[in-house]
């Protein structure tokens, strides 16, 4: 047993000069510790079935439902084609949330405010998701931390399951895995779903896909009111919360939201049957915070009678559904071996200026269906 932990090259009888020996590899400390069976923690990982993953999640087991959610995460194709399983079982019991996103610029209070909101939904008896896309803002730096210290009651609470969601990758993987997400949270009996998202560009209209009620932080004074009253996301808001009304700052909380309701009035609603309102809220004092939730249900209601809680739940699966394509076409183009192989030196000729970019494209586009 000894000799066998030595390398083969030592030479026979030889002596202590040859220091080199091999560690003993895992099937052999499976069975051989201490004369025991032992299996250690990496081996005790059990492959999850399709159904163990269903039954998991049906039954919201914390651990099952981060797992699926790193399965719906990983890019593998095999991964990929087990988590649209595990998703065709669960999908039955889907869809019985309010799921609403939260956006505002990094340090607006998106993640005090969810804190407050959540523990009060917890309280009534509510089960509530946190999922942060892109939570690595450039205030809190790589921010899953800062996040968990900010939601310090609610990563306690067994009634919340907080998921900081990947923003790497292309966003049309970043809206699958949400989408997804949102889907397994539903199943697993959450019935309150909030998005946070920084407000950086696309990031907004992507969480706007994909929820009923889209809320939209901001602060007073921090002098983007007029740049943000020239629309972009104010015009996706269904509110406004002017949050940091507190202390020296609620007087000109009080001006931002007479400011940013006369604005509104110029614009359309995001939401038929809804006209967006303002309100402020000191997230850290907890005051405003049952006031929106109200506002929140009362949306619920108003859209539920007139038919657009219904017509936007269709239309975002029909959105979820084209992302899809155009996410699995990128994947299939830039993994087809045809055109790994050919597109260096294509764009080397666009670099070169001997191709024009309209016919290097439908160019690699004829190898490419020429190759599927
Ligand atoms: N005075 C005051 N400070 C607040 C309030 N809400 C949040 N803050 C503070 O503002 C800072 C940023 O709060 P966060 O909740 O992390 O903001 P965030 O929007 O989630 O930030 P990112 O996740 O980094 O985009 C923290 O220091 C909070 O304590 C509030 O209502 N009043
Ligand atoms: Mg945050």
């Amino acid at each position: 047993m000894k000799d066998k932990k030595r390398p083969d090259w030592v030479p026979e009888n030889a002596g202590k000069e040859f220091t080199t020996s091999v560690m003993s590899g895992l099937e052999e400390q499976v069975s051989n510790v201490a004369g025991k069976k032992y299996t250690p923690k990496v081996l005790q990982r059990k492959q999850l079935t399709v159904d163990d993953y269903v039954q998991g999640i049906l039954n919201r087991d914390r651990t099952i439902i981060a797992r699926a959610i790193t399965l719906i995460e990983s890019n593998s194709i095999k991964h990929l084609q087990m988590a649209q399983e595990v998703l065709k079982k669960i999908l039955p019991y889907t869809g019985n949330s309010i799921r609403v996103g939260i956006t505002g610029v990094p340090g607006a209070g998106k993640s005090t405010f969810i804190e407050a909101l959540g523990c009060k939904l917890i309280k009534e008896n509510h089960k509530l998701a946190v999922l942060a896309i892109d939570p690595s803002s450039s205030v809190t730096k790589g921010s899953i931390l800062g996040d968990k210290t900010r939601m310090e009651k609610l990563s306690r609470s067994k009634e919340c399951f907080i998921r900081p969601s990947p923003s790497s990758g292309n966003l049309g993987g970043v809206t699958r895995k949400t989408r997804e997400t949102i889907l397994i949270c539903e199943a697993a009996g959450y019935d309150v779903i909030l998005v946070e998202t920084v407000g950086v560009g696309q990031n907004e209209i992507t969480v706007r896909s994909m929820v009923d009620f889209f809320l939209l932080l901001k602060i007073a004074g921090a002098g983007d009111e007029l740049q943000g009253i020239k629309k972009g996301v104010i015009e996706l808001a269904d509110a406004i919360l002017i949050n940091k009304a507190d202390g020296d700052n609620l007087n000109r909380a009080k001006v931002a939201k007479e400011e940013f309701a006369r604005a509104l009035h110029y614009l359309k609603s995001p939401t038929s049957g809804w006209t967006p309102e303002v309100h402020t809220a000191s997230a850290i004092l907890g005051e405003g915070v049952d006031n929106i939730w109200e506002r929140i249900l009362e949306f619920m209601k108003i859209i539920k009678e007139c038919g657009t809680f219904e017509n936007r739940r269709k239309t975002q699966m029909l959105e979820w559904l084209h992302a899809m394509i155009k996410e699995r076409l990128e994947t299939l183009f830039y993994h087809n071996p045809k055109i790994l192989a050919t597109l260096p030196s294509i764009e080397q000729d666009v670099l070169e200026g001997t191709l024009p970019p309209t016919k290097a494209a439908m160019r690699l586009l004829e190898i490419f269906e020429k190759n599927l």
